[in-house]
């Protein structure tokens, strides 16, 4: 930061698309992070000394007590990412700290990812992908390296909110039978013929596929446990692009060593990056992806410029449109 402070300090807690990152430079006085460092708690609150706002990611957690440390200037925690699971939202509430997200511009990109968790767990892409480059592919046989096809067959949804609709919406491209899962049902327009359950058990006894498009909060954290995972028809698959959380991982892993589930497709894990269970990156039933379901080059500068959106109402007195507290 150089000079006389003359508008809001902003500090960027991750390296941003240049596009964004232009646009928070023109337009605010910013503490960037060009090595794109990942800060601990001890240097997030270090580095918001004299700050404004923070523009931050899923990858900074916002604890009651790093929240705490925070010197009052702080007015804003502007996420770059619909999830905000990494905030406590109490705790920034009673200090008066505004948190906002970027919902809806992600759904399609994340939806994509759904679709190839899916494909991916279904056809034995991971299996494939490893024996083509590993050299270990020298035989072609009818009943080599059979999957299951997903077309005709059932798609469950645990959480129909923007992205779930749209891999509703692409899933029936397969020609999937739609069911879901939801707190409240759906209006008929926004189902879109999508059989509603309003169980999480009767969605799970006919989901062929299980996708998780929940958010993680105490209610959805460790919901796919042995019990729910026994109650899925044998063969299910399971696909996971929402928060690894929401997933108990020693039971899913036992389902998957037992074939109880055919296989699953997991963007996004406990423990993230490096402390996902071992057994996924052994399984050959697993397909697995390092969280890329925003990750296209068109979303991740639409969820910067909605951040700063959110970031420009905060400052102009204006309540931002993705407020979350
Ligand atoms: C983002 C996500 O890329 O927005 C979210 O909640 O999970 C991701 O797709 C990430 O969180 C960016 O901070």
């Amino acid at each position: 930061m150089n000079g006389k402070k003359t508008s809001p300090v902003i500090l960027v807690t991750r390296k941003l698309p240049p596009a964004v990152e232009a646009r928070i430079a023109r337009d605010y006085e910013c503490i960037l992070n060009g090595d794109d460092r990942l800060y601990d708690d001890a240097e997030l609150v270090d580095q918001s000394d004299g700050v404004d706002a923070i523009v931050c990611c899923h990858t900074e957690h916002f604890t009651r007590a790093v929240i705490g440390q925070l010197p009052d200037s702080v007015r804003a925690i502007v996420n770059f990412s619909v999830g905000v699971d990494h905030c406590d939202l109490e705790a920034a509430g009673s200090k008066g700290i505004v948190v906002t997200n970027t919902p809806d511009v992600l759904s399609d990109a994340t939806a994509e990812i759904t679709m190839l968790c899916m494909l991916g767990a279904a056809r034995r892409a991971g299996e494939g992908f490893h024996m083509v480059r590993q050299d270990l592919w020298h035989d072609w046989s009818p009943t080599f390296m059979l999957g299951t096809q997903v077309t005709g067959k059932r798609f469950g949804i645990v959480g129909m909110g923007r992205v779930g609709q749209v891999a509703a919406r692409r899933a029936r491209g397969f020609d999937m039978e739609i069911h879901y899962h939801n707190r409240r049902r759906l209006a008929p327009a926004a189902e879109q013929g999508a059989i509603y359950h309003e169980t999480l058990e009767s969605l799970l006894s006919v989901s062929d596929v299980l996708s998780l498009h929940c958010p993680n909060n105490p209610d959805s954290r460790g919901l796919l446990n042995a019990e729910r995972i026994g109650q899925l028809p044998d063969g299910a698959i399971v696909v996971n692009t929402a928060r690894g959380a929401v997933v108990d991982d020693e039971a899913l892993v036992e389902a998957l060593g037992s074939d109880r589930i055919r296989a699953a497709g997991l963007d996004v894990f406990n423990g993230e990056p490096d402390g996902i269970h071992p057994a996924y990156r052994e399984l050959g039933n697993v397909f697995v992806l390092p969280h890329l379901g925003s990750a296209t080059v068109e979303t991740r500068d639409a969820m910067g410029f909605r951040a700063l959106d959110n970031l420009d109402a905060i400052f102009a007195g204006r309540e931002p449109a993705d407020r979350v507290t």
